[in-house]
């Protein structure tokens, strides 16, 4: 048994446009994708299915900028204001040679400068639907808190590469930061996050880049290869107070579960290590070998083997909804690490 943190809010999310090899496709990120997870979970674990409690922004204005929360709230409005018929698209950023600390008044401007790419349309209810997700993490942190038992939040929209001031990568508040932040906040010291989604966890990283409390380990497709491209190589170790607290382990095209399990055994030791109180585990299974815009070999068992691996750190464990798409083998994926986990 394992409680399950779930709202429908996240269908607020739910546009229509993404730029994908030149067109405007479905996205992949999707509501159909936490519907199938939610039935899997409930189906396999028959955990209660608990809805988010409501909480403000405290937690987060400690892990984002404020002029970047504000800005999400405000984006859609702002933009559809402005008569232009699409979704929001960014299409002009403040990359190298340009001014990089100026946010335009133009709500294009705006938009560029708190985005990471163009992959990402903001939507009406977008931010009503992160909102909601990052509820979803911060409920989840709160029982993992009173209770000490494992705990899966089914966020949606994801958050992991949403970073300290832009969205991107599907993400616009980073749960698994939020969730951290609120462990230290309420008396842990030491909090890991474990970032096993496909893509690196680049938005988690920037914003504990800088920080000791936090141990940020991330397990992906080599940047080189793979999105989000500029950032999660290996040799990425943390700045100042932050030295030695995050770990990359970029794997190449092909990657099959033996190679990937070395790289989260060398993550886990590191994290034991480092002294973690409290683990929050970034779950993204588009490892899977049948994901669709992902190049690992994952098979359907494997995700119950890597769950137990995970459970024997015998830390307080908040498991966070990130990516995952297109089959709806991603729901007894989830299912299977939570299994796992809870076997160890
Ligand atoms: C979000 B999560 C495809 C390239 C853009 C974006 C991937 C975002 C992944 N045209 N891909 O980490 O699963
Ligand atoms: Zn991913």
């Amino acid at each position: 048994m394992m409680d399950i943190i779930y709202t429908e809010k996240h269908c607020l999310r739910n546009a229509k446009t993404e730029l994908h090899g030149g067109k405007l496709v479905a996205p992949f990120e999707a509501p159909f994708r936490a519907q199938w997870i939610l039935k899997a979970v409930t189906e396999v674990r028959h955990g209660p299915v608990i809805e988010p409690k409501a909480y403000g922004m405290e937690t987060a204005l400690k892990v984002h900028d404020a002029g970047y929360l504000a800005f999400l709230e405000t984006a859609w409005d702002r933009w559809a204001a402005t008569g232009m018929e699409g979704e929001a698209i960014p299409v002009i950023y403040p990359v190298r040679g340009m001014q990089q600390h100026r946010v335009p008044r133009d709500i294009e401007g705006t938009l560029g400068y708190y985005a990471q790419g163009a992959e990402t349309s903001l939507t009406d209810g977008t931010f009503e639907a992160a909102l909601a997700s990052m509820e979803c993490a911060l409920t989840g942190a709160e029982s993992v808190l009173n209770n000490g038992a494992p705990v899966f939040a089914l966020c949606r929209p994801p958050g992991h590469h949403a970073s300290f001031d832009q969205f991107g990568g599907y993400c616009f508040i980073n749960n698994a930061a939020v969730a951290a932040q609120r462990f230290l906040d309420k008396g842990a010291t030491k909090v890991a996050v474990l970032d096993v989604d496909f893509h690196h966890g680049n938005g988690t990283q920037n914003i504990f880049y800088r920080r000791g409390d936090v141990f940020v380990a991330s397990l992906h497709g080599d940047p080189m290869d793979a999105f989000p491209h500029f950032l999660g190589f290996a040799d990425e170790h943390g700045e100042g107070e932050g030295e030695g607290a995050n770990a990359n382990y970029p794997l190449p095209p092909g990657t099959q579960y033996a190679e990937w399990a070395r790289a989260l055994d060398s993550a886990l030791g590191a994290i034991g290590k480092f002294g973690a109180e409290a683990l929050v585990v970034s779950l993204g299974v588009d490892t899977f070998e049948k994901d669709p815009i992902s190049f690992f070999k994952l098979k359907t068992d494997d995700f119950k083997r890597y769950g137990e691996v995970i459970g024997r750190l015998r830390l307080p464990t908040l498991f966070l909804m990130e990516g995952g798409y297109g089959v709806e083998e991603i729901g007894i994926n989830v299912a299977n690490v939570l299994s796992g986990f809870e076997a160890a």
